[in-house]
């Protein structure tokens, strides 16, 4: 099961935290932009920094596209880097793709087999049948979208609908979140390569799905940049083993002073809070 991946990792180093290679060219230190590849080179120095406290990293695609062949030469770059020198290291993309079956087809092959990443992220809108060519990897991991971090989540999230008489499973009025949850959790997990994101800025809807779905690990998004509060967070969302969170912090972590101490400290705060 490649949920175990990150489990194993999480394990041995006694960590939860997901370093977010955000990596915004605007932003890198001005030292890199001196080097022939700058995005690169910044990210090595970030992942050399933050390994020991890393239990995976992601890579938002947005970052690399803006500076066109480049970006993606340098994105490819950095996930041969991982897979080479930290290959237990979970490592998703953050694209949130998703369209029509045969189209998944291509991007498939692009994220799991020429990028070669573990998984991705997924929107859920197209439904099961349009997502199969992912839900069929059982070697790599599809991580659907489901509450949302951003302020204006609650848009389509929070509408409260009814399933259709003919759909499975009961046709009690639920947000949209919930029916995403409950869904993914039951239909699309055969394989076993499921994860969902739960925002961290939503707490009371994430003790909600985990009390809903098992042990399902969730993708949390949110803390430092966006306010989530990592004590808060992992009281709502760790599962009974003590896992099932991937706590991701982006520009907290890789534009801070010191990003080695950054993420030093919320990996000794992941390991305060998750044993008490
Ligand atoms: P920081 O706010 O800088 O820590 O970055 C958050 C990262 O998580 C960005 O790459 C976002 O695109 C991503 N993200 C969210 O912020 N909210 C979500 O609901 C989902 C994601 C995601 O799928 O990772």
């Amino acid at each position: 099961m490649i949920v175990n991946k990150y489990n194993k990792r999480a394990k041995k180093i006694n960590s939860l935290l997901c370093v977010g290679l955000d990596s915004d060219f605007t932003k890198i230190p001005k030292r890199f932009l001196k080097l022939k590849f700058p995005q690169f080179e910044f990210n090595k120095w970030i992942i050399d920094e933050t390994h020991e406290y890393a239990v995976a990293y992601k890579m938002n695609s947005a970052f690399y596209e803006m500076r066109g062949d480049k970006g993606i030469a340098e994105l490819k770059m950095t996930i041969d880097y991982l897979n080479k020198n930290y290959p237990d290291i979970f490592t998703i993309f953050d694209a949130k793709r998703a369209d029509i079956g045969n189209t998944n087809n291509g991007y498939v092959i692009s994220i799991f087999d020429w990028f070669c990443f573990d998984a991705v992220t997924l929107h859920p809108y197209l439904g099961q049948e349009a997502l199969q060519p992912f839900l069929d990897r059982k070697d790599k991991c599809s991580i659907i979208l489901c509450r949302t971090s951003n302020p204006g989540a609650g848009e389509f999230q929070d509408l409260v609908l009814k399933k259709p008489a003919s759909a499975k499973g009961s046709s009690e009025a639920k947000p949209l979140w919930q029916i995403v949850a409950e869904k993914v959790s039951k239909d699309w997990n055969k394989n076993k390569n499921c994860m969902l994101v739960v925002g961290a800025t939503y707490l009371k809807e994430m003790k909600k799905i985990r009390s809903i779905i098992g042990g399902m690990t969730f993708l949390a998004p949110g803390i430092g940049a966006q306010g989530g509060d990592l004590k808060s967070v992992l009281k709502s969302g760790l599962n009974s083993k003590g896992l099932g969170l991937i706590i991701n912090s982006s520009r907290g972590i890789i534009f801070a002073e010191n990003p080695k101490e950054e993420a030093k400290k919320l990996c000794q705060e992941i390991r305060k809070y998750k044993d008490n």
